[in-house]
């Protein structure tokens, strides 16, 4: 904008019909559009994935999904997106070339956070008949170690006193499907959108198990009227930059504080299961099926593995963003070996698809340069994220009698990542982790010897399976890793470990 000129005009409604070409509007009569779904916690991820396919759903086969999106927990964006009537724009971002639409299915928005009541009336009104979410693995209130929910969380404490005044999410839920039952009696689907394995499992697991302990018939109504389907959510969205926010000013000369921005792929695996009528986003590109679970491990496993991998390894190598980790010839080479030669080997087989080009496929999206995705945001809560990524496989593989080398090595990485922000270990940055404080005291504890830093790190039974911790080739191959990530050299340590091993031949085609 040049100086002295008039602000940009902000994105609303009545700037729809006025938008430049290059930005696609809502296919479909937004005016005629009538909230039949609900989504809690519409932060970037939704925004750009389940609402863009909720988007061209609603392009093909126009029918009453408008969507109402509930804010229970940060971020604040009732304002935001009320101010522009629900609109925001999502572009899809590949090196330089940039897609930008304007989505406009979210038809209401309520903040939640401080009070419940907004968020219950609209879960339990008539005309919502299914629920998305995404409200990260600690909204859900369970036990990491077995997955029940955690009675002894205060949120669940308080919500067995208080039950009208929920402040968890299985509270809420509970709650909802309460008030549905004493009123109108209509079904509910709740699906979840978070990326944990079985999600639709473990919500119900939460949710029916609170409701248990509420007694009164609650949870067999919630048995026979809720449904609850897992489901496997790809696309990579990284927290939204102010860099973004001004490029849609600079290109499309409007102002839009909702932006977000995505890499073009996508994928949504769906288990069939609903308590109602499901929106057919299978128009849309989405996939019902009956079991998603080789799904989400050919995700967790190969694109989650390698971006976590990528993540920690890149900042112990000083890389700042996914695409410079994967730019380095040496980082490439060991997420590539171990993907191919250890984690890809632990997958069932997917239907119409081969796990090796799907390694490829992967790679490729994570060289995209203009998803600048910090590896600080991906190693964000690593603790939890590597027992899906890259203990389970791992655990598999030395059960089998077979090698795991590389799962040690990137294991160790992410546990270095965490060791670095400890004052022991130089507090290089911060670690936004649940367990970044324990570790650092097992540090301190350890005095810097290797042997007790690993028996300590290894005694944290909430990560690390017990079996797991006793096997004795993991604990020797973790501590030497260790040694070599978080000593002076980690770049060093990591071209000996390529070194010492030569890569298996390409296998013979032909
Ligand atoms: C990332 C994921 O931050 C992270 O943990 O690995 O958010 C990842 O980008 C998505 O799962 C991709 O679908």
């Amino acid at each position: 904008m040049s100086a002295g000129a008039s602000p940009s005009e902000a994105l609303a409604a009545s700037l729809l019909a006025r938008l430049p070409a290059a930005v696609a509007r809502p296919g479909y009569d937004r005016a005629a559009l009538a909230a039949g779904m609900a989504h809690i916690g519409v932060g970037a991820f939704h925004r750009c994935h389940q609402a863009d396919y909720t988007e061209d759903m609603l392009s093909q086969r126009f029918d009453r999904w408008g969507v109402v999106g509930i804010n229970i927990r940060e971020p604040w964006l009732g304002e935001t997106l009320g101010r522009q009537g629900g609109l925001y724009t999502r572009l899809l971002k590949r090196d330089d070339r940039v897609e930008a639409r304007v989505v406009g299915n979210l038809v209401s928005i309520v903040d939640s956070q401080q009070d419940a009541r907004p968020a219950l009336s609209v879960l339990a009104s008539s005309e919502i008949e299914l629920a998305t979410l995404t409200v990260t693995e600690k909204g859900y209130c369970h036990r990491p170690a077995d997955g029940a929910l955690d009675g002894e969380r205060p949120e669940i404490v308080h919500d067995l006193a208080h039950p009208e005044a929920p402040d968890s999410l299985p509270g809420l839920l509970v709650r909802a499907l309460e008030m549905r039952m004493q009123s109108h009696g209509r079904p509910l689907t709740l699906v979840s959108c978070d990326n944990i394995p079985a999600n639709g499992a473990l919500l119900e697991r939460v949710v029916t198990s609170l409701a248990e302990r509420r007694g009164g018939g609650l949870a067999a109504w919630i048995r026979g009227n809720a449904a609850f389907p897992s489901t496997m959510v790809d696309r990579i969205v990284p927290a939204t930059a102010a860099a973004d926010i001004d490029a849609v000013e600079r290109r499309f000369g409007y102002r839009d504080a909702a932006v977000v921005a995505g890499e073009p792929f996508r994928q949504w695996v769906i288990e069939n299961r609903a308590a109602g009528r499901m929106p057919p986003w299978d128009l849309a590109g989405a996939a019902f099926v009956d079991d998603v679970t080789a799904f989400e491990h050919l995700k967790m496993r190969v694109l989650n593995a390698a971006q976590s991998t990528l993540a920690t390894l890149g900042l112990l190598a000083g890389h700042a963003h996914t695409f410079e980790a994967v730019a380095d010839p040496l980082l490439l080479a060991f997420v590539r070996r171990m993907l191919v030669e250890e984690s890809v080997p632990t997958l069932r087989p997917v239907p119409g698809v081969d796990a090796t080009a799907y390694v490829e496929t992967s790679l490729e999206r994570l060289r995209n340069r203009a998803i600048r995705h910090r590896n600080h945001q991906i190693a964000t809560d690593g603790s939890q994220k590597i027992v899906q990524r890259l203990l389970n496989p791992l655990k598999e593989r030395l059960a089998r009698g077979e090698a795991a080398d590389c799962l040690t090595v990137a294991t160790a990485g992410s546990l270095a990542y965490l060791l670095r922000a400890s004052r022991r270990f130089g507090a290089r940055w911060t670690a936004a982790d649940p367990y970044a404080d324990r570790i650092a005291g097992i540090a301190e504890a350890s005095g810097g010897d290797m042997r007790g830093l690993v028996d300590g790190i290894l005694g944290i039974q909430a990560i690390f399976d017990p079996a797991l911790a006793a096997n004795q080739r993991f604990r020797d191959g973790l501590g030497h890793s260790l040694a070599g990530l978080v000593g002076p050299d980690p770049v060093g340590f990591l071209k000996d470990f390529m070194a010492a091993r030569p890569l298996k031949p390409a296998r013979q085609t032909g």
